[in-house]
């Protein structure tokens, strides 16, 4: 490195105490598949054990390591190195999926951010968690585990005892994940995503490593291949390749005026920074998959019918995926890649179309599809085929893929409003994927019409006051103008049934005004938002405050309105000129303003 970047880089990690004001943690699972297959079967842990997908070892216990087997290894090499070697199928990837959302969720009992990196891996940012710690902390802090290089000279910010008492946060952290699931983990502890995942495999298995900011130079400038780098892909590694930066060290050296001829700006900012060990991206909570989706690769399909053997194959794999997701799919998405035998080229192509929810059904709590609603899918995924593809002429294909790509949230209580928000979320994510399906007559957007998007099988005690509109339109429609027309008889309107409650109700309001007026397809879940209104269920359901209202109210109605609707009947009743309403006589309702909300407390004839 040369004395000027020397410099630089030395201020920029020992000048601003900011710097190194994160505490971030890495955690790996130590050979991920095969802990999960040691565990399933504990006779495997003394033996040396390979996990084979296709021809390939992906990855193998460290038993198995002593005989040198790496992964990645063909089998029947893997097989000359250790010719005990005990293999065990695991293309199917379920049980791993389980195992890393357990150890995802074990995570998350810190309530810190935690950024999911593939399946065996975690960034934890622990930043807050180690302030409280601090606060409550008068002993001199002790690291634990290895601490990479102890460096001479002490960052002045106090980023030492953070990331100390980080390591201690991460000790943990390894230790619950060992405690309630049985995996050994890796650890790696630094004040930024990179370094923290970098040093993490230093002491495998079973062991952490702290790194200090001031000593993130020296280890990057040891790391031999710019590829080490882990937001550094292949087309940048060769393009760095092309101009002779082999190693960390090589591009930590190179002038920022070479990294611009060859790359963007922002990016040679960046590179440049990386391998200085600076990365100052955050770790980003992660939330459940936009889409769920399933592919199968071959050398070629030309015929229609072996099509749709691999798509149902597919799909019932994807059907399992989506029960242990849980989330009501309300989106398909097709996808293959044809192969232009002329050209000698492939390219990928992908359609997409609504699904009923209706088709999945609730048993026993577990996301189920009945016979006829898998011919449905199929039917479905075989019309977006043949949008796809030109049945009139050859075709070749090399890949078919299925994703469901929009999901509803289960509905957690009995009558819960979000049925009723979720109806409605599924109509207004049609009107976007609509433009994705290229036909709007196709039996794909039934669904689109309200009726038939209602989830009656969602929720075992949603009541339709009408044969003709589903509940929840009705009672949205009412909330939004509350005319004559739309309400044909507001006294029936049993509110109460609903077990509404303010907060709840405020939502669907708040998200009907984002859904409507932003036009945005709802992404973010709304069950998820919902779900901490225990409090507010409480509240309504140990009965409100009507002391105030009028003797002909319905005090169940009343108690199960929005608080806001509650303020604003009191209000008028107390003045009853501001509403033109005589309080004594609800029969006088009918002349008034047809949008008021007194409508709503005719008396049932
Ligand atoms: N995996 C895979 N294909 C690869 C690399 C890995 O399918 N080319 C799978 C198998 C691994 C899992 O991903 O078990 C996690 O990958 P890791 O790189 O973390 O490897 P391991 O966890 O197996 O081993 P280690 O102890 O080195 O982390
Ligand atoms: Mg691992
Ligand atoms: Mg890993």
């Amino acid at each position: 490195m040369t004395d000027r970047n020397m410099e630089s880089s030395s201020s920029s990690y020992m000048g601003s105490q900011n710097e190194h004001i994160k505490s971030i943690i890495h955690i790996d699972v130590d050979c991920f598949y095969a802990q999960v297959e040691m565990i399933r079967n504990p006779e495997l842990r003394s033996q040396p054990l390979g996990i084979q997908q296709k021809n390939i070892v992906v990855t193998s216990n460290y038993e198995a390591r002593k005989f040198g087997i790496q992964k990645c290894m063909l089998v029947c090499d893997a097989l000359k190195a250790c010719p005990n070697l005990k293999l065990v199928n695991g293309e199917d990837l379920r049980e791993y999926r389980t195992a890393s959302s357990k150890i995802f969720m074990v995570l998350q009992s810190w309530k810190c951010p935690v950024e999911k990196l593939g399946l065996d891996e975690n960034y934890i940012d622990v930043t807050n968690l180690v302030k409280e710690r601090l606060k409550n902390t008068s002993n001199s802090i002790t690291i634990s585990g290895h601490i990479y290089n102890e460096p001479s000279v002490e960052c002045t910010c106090g980023c030492h005892t953070r990331l100390k008492l980080a390591s201690q946060i991460a000790n943990e952290m390894r230790y619950k994940i060992y405690d309630e699931l049985g995996f050994t983990t890796c650890a790696g502890i630094a004040h930024n995503k990179l370094l923290a995942k970098l040093v993490c495999p230093l002491h495998k298995p079973n062991d952490q490593t702290t790194i200090f900011p001031e000593d993130g130079v020296n280890f990057m400038s040891n790391l031999q291949s710019v590829r080490s780098i882990p937001s550094i892909g292949l087309k940048t590694t060769e393009a760095l390749i092309s101009q002779k930066i082999i190693t960390v060290s090589d591009l930590q050296q190179v002038s920022m005026e070479l990294l611009k001829k060859h790359f963007s700006a922002d990016m040679a900012v960046r590179l440049k920074t990386l391998s200085l060990g600076e990365d100052n991206t955050p770790v980003k909570q992660t939330g459940r998959p936009q889409s769920i989706g399933l592919e199968d690769s071959f050398k070629t399909v030309s015929v229609k019918s072996e099509v749709e053997e691999k798509f149902a194959a597919l799909l019932q794999r994807l059907l399992i995926l989506v029960r242990e997701d849980g989330r009501i799919p309300v989106s398909l998405r097709v996808t293959l890649r044809k192969k232009d035998v002329k050209r000698l080229s492939s390219h990928r192509e992908s359609r997409q179309c609504q699904v009923s929810p209706s088709i999945f059904t609730i048993n026993n709590g577990a996301l189920t599809v009945t016979e006829a609603g898998q011919q449905k899918l199929m039917s479905t995924i075989m019309r977006l085929f043949t949008k796809l593809i030109d049945l009139s002429k050859p075709f070749h294909l090399t890949l078919v893929g299925l994703a469901f790509t929009k999901f509803q949230e289960r509905m957690t209580g009995r009558s819960s409003i979000v049925n009723y928000l979720m109806n409605d979320i599924s109509v207004q994510s049609v009107l976007n994927i609509q433009n994705d399906c290229d036909t709007s007559t196709s039996m794909d957007y039934s669904a689109v019409s309200p009726s038939s998007s209602t989830t009656t099988d969602l929720s075992d005690a949603e009541v339709e006051p009408s044969p003709k509109k589903p509940k929840k339109v009705t009672w949205i429609a009412k909330r939004r103008c509350l005319s004559k027309e739309e309400i044909a008889s507001p006294s029936k309107l049993k509110v109460g049934e609903l077990r509404l409650n303010s907060k709840e109700l405020e939502k669907v309001s708040e998200l009907r005004l984002n859904s409507r007026d932003r036009s945005l397809t709802p992404r973010a879940s709304p069950a998820r938002d919902m779900s901490d209104n225990s409090e507010a269920m409480k509240d309504v359901a140990e009965g409100g405050n009507c002391g105030d209202c009028p003797s002909y109210v319905d005090k169940e109605v009343f108690n199960a309105l929005p608080e806001d609707m509650q303020h604003e009947l009191k209000a008028m009743w107390k003045n009853p000129s501001n509403s033109e309403l005589p309080r004594s006589s609800p029969r006088n309702m009918n002349k008034s303003k047809s949008n008021t909300l007194l409508k709503y407390f005719v008396p049932n004839k």
